[in-house]
């Protein structure tokens, strides 16, 4: 496999280096067929419909720049359009190189660059340079000096690093009117100068010339055609005439033009996507044609240590208990604290500390969640179920390091930051400033392995358990709990799989549609998981009730004693 082929990123590869693939081809005993492609998204195509082999042509790419057969495109242009397709594609492409673009010298530097780049051949027609297409006044068409044409050849075959490199020589006689004899001794001469096949060309509407043509060579080489004029032959005619491969030579650039002439002719007409939207590709077609998967397994792989890669799960089916005067039309989160939805700071804060892929779970009127910059699932239980319910439908997202949240939650961004930050496989958030029960919506209390001591910052701290009942003296030895979870989980690397695996146990539960987050930190906790503490000291905000979403939107805005947070609280 040469560099270039290696380095192709995202085409899978196939065991034999592609020049050897299509040698192969031309002198296998089948009959080969070739299809065209003009740009990367093309030659992705003719790969998933199963061709073994690519036709790089000119006519092709010239009509995708919008610009002549004619050597209108340089050829250092052409060579870059046939990057795209080789890393687009694993296949052999065999390169229409025109004449070489200049003489014996540009055609030593063309396949040298063609090599680097991963193409397996070139086919060069004994025209001179700037060539006009075949199909265009053909028979007015000069052709090259044979000795001149036969030095190219020689010249490319020598330059050629890898002895399967194919030179294709293209014999334009019958389409210049010079004759069948004259075709014939310029095949000839050019095989002897090192031509691995020839290209018999012809613009006749039936074969005929084609087949005599192949009779009277009778094997000495591969013979390639291109049907285009005299399309109406049966394949198999091909097949007995001994024919090696027929090259497709225009048709993907002719289906793609019928059918933008088509839909932008509609489009403009009607003045709507409407009529069209089930007929063209998807755009979900088009990232997949363009390998965006590949995109992002590579963005976990090599993302997944900074906080680029960051993701959340926010869990926001609730309507809001105590809050239902201000809910009738929406969910809690949506409801407006200074100006903006309660969700938005949330996802705003997250976004500033790099998490930005945000799954949020919704429920209750889950119609009326903002979906800008988020990823919405909906949990169609809610109303019978819990919060691990709604964590359950978004287990697809924990592909990567991701932070759990309620979604009633406003913070000083600092606590994310240092959230995601945290080298602990699990990690959770607890205000060290509330021990005790406010009100009654006050719950997960936290008992941890040590107190909030900030003399000895940066000491582990491990979570014990956590509880709305204060008087949980079986877990907690009637202790005082050490302070509140905020309803912040962080959880990386294989600590993802385990987390799974612990709710794939509680989900076995007859009781699972009841159990709440703090359940799921317990069972982690039981499950033998060690659950770091980061301990803050107000700074949040949960949004439980009138009351605090009454003083939700002074926090926004920073005006109050942020040290002295109220409530925090749950989402579900
Ligand atoms: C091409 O595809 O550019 C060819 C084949 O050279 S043809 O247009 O038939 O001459
Ligand atoms: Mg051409």
């Amino acid at each position: 496999m040469n560099a270039r082929e290696s380095a192709s990123l995202s085409a899978p590869r196939s065991e034999l280096p592609r020049t050897t693939r299509l040698r192969q081809m031309l002198t296998s005993t089948q009959l080969e067929f070739m299809m065209e492609a003009h740009n990367g998204l093309s030659a992705r195509i003719v790969r998933e419909a199963g061709f073994k082999a690519i036709w790089g042509s000119g006519l092709a790419i010239s009509a995708q720049f919008g610009v002549r057969d004619n050597n209108e495109a340089s050829w250092t242009q052409v060579v870059d359009t046939l990057e795209f397709m080789a890393d687009a594609s694993d296949l052999p492409i065999l390169l229409d190189g025109d004449t070489g673009y200049g003489n014996f010298n540009n055609v030593r530097r063309l396949v040298r660059k063609l090599e680097q780049r991963g193409i397996a051949g070139v086919c060069i027609e004994d025209k001179q340079f700037p060539k006009t297409n075949s199909f265009i006044n053909g028979e007015r068409q000069p052709l090259a000096e044979i000795d001149e044409f036969c030095g190219k050849i020689k010249a490319g075959k020598d330059s050629q690093a890898d002895d399967d490199f194919s030179i294709v020589a293209r014999v334009e006689a019958l389409i210049a009117g010079w004759g069948m004899e004259e075709a014939l001794k310029r095949a000839e001469a050019y095989r002897q100068a090192g031509a691995d096949a020839i290209l018999i060309h012809s613009k006749l509407s039936r074969p005929d010339e084609i087949l005599q043509f192949a009779r009277e060579w009778a094997g000495r080489g591969p013979l390639v055609i291109v049907p285009t004029k005299y399309y109406s032959t049966p394949t198999d005619v091909f097949r007995e005439a001994g024919i090696s491969t027929v090259i497709w030579a225009n048709h993907l650039i002719r289906a793609a033009t019928s059918a933008m002439q088509a839909v932008a002719k509609e489009i403009h007409a009607s003045e709507t996507l409407v009529d069209v939207e089930e007929r063209i590709a998807t755009v979900n077609e088009i990232f997949r044609l363009q390998d965006a998967d590949e995109y992002s397994e590579a963005e976990n792989r090599y993302l997944s240590a900074s906080r680029a890669s960051g993701s959340a799960i926010v869990l926001a089916a609730s309507r809001g208990a105590g809050l239902e005067a201000v809910t009738a039309e929406r969910p809690k989160v949506m409801l407006p604290i200074a100006g903006k939805p309660l969700l938005r700071w949330l996802v705003d804060a997250f976004k500033k500390q790099g998490v930005n892929d945000i799954t949020v779970v919704g429920g209750y009127r889950a119609d009326a969640i903002e979906t800008a910059g988020i990823k919405l699932v909906v949990n169609e239980r809610h109303a019978e179920t819990s919060e691990l319910a709604s964590l359950a439908c978004a287990a697809d997202a924990l592909k990567s390091d991701t932070v759990i949240s309620y979604g009633d939650l406003l913070f000083r961004s600092y606590i994310v930051r240092d959230l995601v930050e945290s080298e602990a496989d699990f990690s959770v958030v607890v205000d060290s400033s509330l021990t005790e029960p406010v009100n009654r919506s006050v719950r997960d209390f936290a008992w941890c392995s040590a107190p909030d001591d900030r003399g000895l910052f940066g000491n582990k701290v491990l979570l014990r358990r956590v509880s709305s009942e204060l008087q949980d003296g079986a877990a907690s030895g009637a202790e005082l709990p050490h302070g509140r979870w905020v309803g912040l989980l962080n959880v990386r690397g294989a600590g993802r799989a385990r987390l799974q695996a612990v709710l794939t146990t509680l989900r076995a539960r007859p009781d699972f549609d009841s159990l709440d987050m703090p359940a799921l930190l317990n069972a982690l906790i039981e499950a033998g998981e060690s659950i770091e503490v980061q301990y803050v000291h107000g700074h949040w905000r949960g949004v439980n009730d009138l009351d605090d979403f009454r003083r939700a939107g002074d926090f926004a805005h920073g005006q109050t004693p942020l040290a002295s947070a109220g409530t925090g609280g749950e989402a579900q």
